[in-house]
């Protein structure tokens, strides 16, 4: 069967808005729980704080400008090779310059990354320039293991350990971190043996959590609801088994929560940060 170029141009393009069509209606079957990855996922986690929704809206931008690019690039060497092979075109041309088509391949490429650069420098500013913090959370990576401090609320510490039989599974933890909806959360990180990372996608964070140094990060939980992370650094033999799992509830419920909790960790024997803070004061 003879295909014409305009013919395969318009096969290529009705294949990728099908497929195209075919993964945003399984993307939308599949939307899943918030929180933590769903089966057949193959979209980002639903965003639950602005971080994370300008990551989203970025992550699609990009998207539209990758596919046309690939689909353009892809439509040209189908071309080349079928219209410039050597039997459908023997005698090949001599041409080596085309200063109109030189001039619009230098230039677009540059709006194209201008286009690209101004939002995402945009994002890298709102990730790192964090703002004024309503409450400070301590994240300690540990083999294998995180444990939370919580200056700001009474200086308890407590460790938080995957529970093997609890759903969701290798995402449950016995003591999970508890933070306001719609406060300013500042998760400072460190290691206390390897390098270890803490990520929470559907806030949008990912920072390393390195020994004999302080990082910092942010977030702002939009949604109230159980939000489950893992550690993101090969941290040793059960990188696996370290999940994170933050619990976002009303201002009420954290103020409660932190009650019992000074109560329920205060003879905590991990408790060093604690007592480092009772010894100063
Ligand atoms: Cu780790």
């Amino acid at each position: 069967m003879k295909v014409s170029n305009g013919q395969m141009g318009r096969r290529i393009l009705g294949f990728a808005v099908a497929a195209t069509a075919l993964a945003g209606a399984a993307a939308a079957a599949y939307a899943g729980t918030p929180g933590q990855p769903s089966p057949w996922e193959m979209t980002l986690q639903p965003s639950a704080s602005p971080v994370m929704d300008n990551i989203t809206w970025f992550h699609n931008f990009m998207l539209s400008i990758i596919v046309p690019i690939t689909l353009f690039v892809l439509a040209l060497i189908i071309v080349v090779v079928f219209k410039f092979n050597s039997k459908s075109n023997p005698v090949p041309s001599k041409t080596t310059h085309n200063t109109l088509i030189e001039v619009v391949w230098t230039i677009v490429p540059v709006l194209i990354l201008v286009a690209i650069a101004v939002p995402s420098f945009r994002l890298l500013f709102q990730q790192l320039d964090i703002p004024k913090a309503d409450l400070t959370i301590k994240a300690t990576g540990k083999q294998w293991y995180w444990s939370y401090a919580y200056p700001d609320n009474g200086k308890f510490e407590f460790d938080s350990l995957m529970v093997a039989d609890k759903q969701p599974r290798l995402l449950a933890v016995d003591n999970e971190v508890v933070v306001p909806v719609n406060k300013v959360i500042r998760i400072q990180t460190t290691g206390a043996d390897v390098i270890h990372s803490f990520a929470v996608p559907a806030f949008g964070i990912k920072i390393d959590a390195i020994p004999g140094r302080l990082n910092e990060t942010w977030f702002k939980a939009t949604k109230e609801g159980m939000f489950y992370g893992q550690c993101s650094e090969l941290c040793g033999k059960d990188h696996a088994f370290m999940p994170i799992a933050v619990k976002v509830v009303s201002d009420q419920e954290f103020a409660a929560w932190v009650e019992a909790a000074k109560k329920k960790f205060a003879s905590n024997p991990s408790n060093s940060f604690a007592s480092i803070g009772t010894v100063a004061q």
